[in-house]
């Protein structure tokens, strides 16, 4: 069994999750925030059978899309530091961040 932690952007959690469920795949919604944007982000938890994960990824794949955000410059944030600070700049945030691991004990009461 393994447990995919999948990053989205808010917006396309909603789709993602509804084909979770029609596909019979268990799912639950956290609310994050990125450590760069600091803004609000979606994690998804789900524990699948191995051979669901290839299922389950085309699902996060199929229903996500990479977006422009608008990010302020700070000065804790290098990438921005030859900016003026509070400048604005556009950082391309990625479809998603999948992380796949092992489950080591699944325990359900
Ligand atoms: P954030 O950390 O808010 O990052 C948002 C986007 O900002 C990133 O998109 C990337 O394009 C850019 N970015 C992040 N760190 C940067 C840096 N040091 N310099 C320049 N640009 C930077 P994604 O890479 O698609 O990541 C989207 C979100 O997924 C991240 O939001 C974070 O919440 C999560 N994430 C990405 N990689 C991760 C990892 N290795 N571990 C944990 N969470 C991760």
């Amino acid at each position: 069994m393994k447990l995919i932690i999948a990053i989205v952007h808010d917006q396309d959690a909603g789709k993602i999750i509804d084909e979770f469920s029609d596909n019979n795949l268990k799912i639950t919604k956290m609310s994050s925030t990125g450590g760069f944007m600091q803004a609000g982000n979606t994690t998804l938890l789900s524990g699948v059978e191995d051979d669901e994960v290839g299922r389950a990824v085309k699902i996060i794949e199929d229903n996500s899309e990479s977006r422009q955000e608008i990010v302020k410059n700070k000065s804790h944030k290098k990438h921005f530091i030859k900016q003026k600070e509070n400048e604005e700049s556009k950082v391309s945030v990625g479809r998603a961040t999948i992380f796949v691991t092992d489950i080591e004990r699944f325990i359900k009461f």
